[in-house]
């Protein structure tokens, strides 16, 4: 199977331009989704459950008296778990307890707890973190239903301490992915209904009789849970919009070719949009990647899908060095980089914007995705730059605690009624005043 895959040279006239107008995308605001999304919500806005269910039986197929049989018993989310072959079942379940694991040690050090100090004159600062009370997590039905995600999305919830989770995925003609439903239960979500799309959004931002409204909503969708999600948000908080998946792969030319075409593989069928790059400054070796990749992808099911990927949104790099590579896996700042080379923890040292790096050969982007332990919902589209993975951090809130003392009212009184003066706040004034000796 033929495929060309873009070739850039780091040292071609206009290189950077034509590296950015290979990762150019636009997520584009298609108006006809807009404009639907917006009713919808407003409509769920105003007659919640009667206006989820007429949703649901015009989307989904599922025609329902009331939403309250549209949430499923614990019993059938135990089902679903008991129903699974032993082995898929264990693997959920390591998969599991290692993010768990991991967010756990990320709790403990990543400034998640409260703290407070006291000045001399007694006035006591702080600042107490609160997990939110209760979360909605967005789980799609359809071909994108990853029981991996509802882990990565639940776990770092309940680990933060979420009082509640509650679910919403689509089930199409009635069809529920058992997988999805078991992840579930294992990733510690409270209740789950069986509802999907912007009105699943909107029940979920606005509560309805039987949809209590949550706090925050995150996990992924399609464009229309996207355009709700951006819409809702101000009401409650939202995750990021993610955009499609990506991998950058730097590599020494020391790594199996092989290995490395499978690598870029994995992220391209995901989807057709999907961008896996590779870095190298061996010319040779991405030419044995080329071959690797032609030889691999008959064999591979979703051989179109990557294919398409790889021709749209692919590239093959010949970098002059290693140090180069680093620099432009830093311009690149990619959801996913593999830094498969023999020293990657030096190299990984010059890195500053990645999602997740993935250091060394043997550590290959989809054990990440499912079982390492990190998070796989991470920044796309150069986000990575400025935002961090979705972690423990994301379900937690700040507030600011002050209790000034008698002696701190006097010293602190004083420079605020001043500045109070200087803005025209008299209130603000006096009361700073009244307080002082
Ligand atoms: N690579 C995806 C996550 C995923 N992979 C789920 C497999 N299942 C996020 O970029
Ligand atoms: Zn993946």
């Amino acid at each position: 199977m033929s495929i060309k895959i873009r070739q850039l040279d780091s040292t071609q006239a206009r290189f950077k331009e034509a590296l950015h107008a290979v990762l150019a995308f636009e997520a584009s605001e298609d108006e006809a989704i807009e404009s639907a999304v917006t009713r919808i919500l407003a409509d769920v806005k105003a007659r919640g459950d009667a206006a989820v269910l007429d949703y649901t039986k015009r989307f989904d197929r599922v025609d329902a008296t009331d939403v309250a049989t549209l949430e499923l018993p614990r019993a059938r989310l135990e089902a679903a778990l008991e129903g699974l072959q032993p082995k898929r079942r264990a693997a959920l379940e390591c998969a599991a307890a290692r993010v768990r694991a991991y967010h756990e040690k990320q709790k403990l050090e990543c400034g998640t707890h409260s703290w407070q100090y006291t000045e001399a004159d007694g006035t006591v600062l702080g600042q107490k973190v609160t997990p939110l009370d209760r979360v909605g997590l967005y789980v799609p039905g359809g071909k994108a239903a990853y029981p991996s995600s509802v882990l990565m999305n639940a776990i770092p919830a309940t680990v933060a301490g979420v009082k509640e989770i509650i679910m919403v995925v689509p089930t199409p003609d009635g069809v529920a992915n058992d997988l999805v439903l078991a992840a579930a239960l294992i990733g510690g979500v409270d209740r789950v209904f069986t509802i999907g799309g912007a009105q699943a959004v909107g029940a979920l931002a606005y509560g309805t009789q039987t949809v209590p409204a949550v706090d925050k909503i995150v996990g992924p969708g399609n464009a229309y849970v996207a355009a709700a999600k951006r819409r809702v948000f101000g009401v409650v908080g939202i995750d990021m919009i993610a955009g499609p998946s990506e991998i950058l792969v730097v590599c020494d030319g020391t790594t199996d070719p092989r290995w490395v075409a499978m690598d870029l593989f994995s992220q391209a069928e995901h989807d057709e949009l999907a961008q896996s790059i590779l870095l190298c400054p061996d010319a040779d070796f991405l030419v044995r990647v080329q071959a690797a990749i032609e030889e691999l992808l008959p064999e591979m099911p979703r051989r179109d899908v990557i294919a398409k990927s790889l021709e749209g949104r692919g590239a093959f790099v010949k970098v002059r060095d290693m140090a180069e590579a680093c620099a432009i896996a830093n311009d690149i700042a990619p959801e996913h980089l593999e830094v498969s080379a023999l020293d990657a923890q030096t190299w990984a040292q010059q890195i500053r914007h990645a999602g997740a790096m993935f250091l060394g050969r043997f550590s290959s982007e989809s054990l990440g995705d499912y079982c390492a332990g990190p998070n796989h919902v991470l920044p796309t589209s150069r986000t990575a730059r400025f935002s961090s993975p979705l972690g423990v951090y994301d379900f937690i809130k700040r507030s600011s605690m002050i209790e000034i003392s008698q002696e701190g009212a006097q010293t602190l009184g004083e420079i605020a009624a001043e500045l109070a003066y200087g803005e025209g706040l008299q209130a603000h004034a006096r009361s700073a005043e009244m307080r002082m000796k």
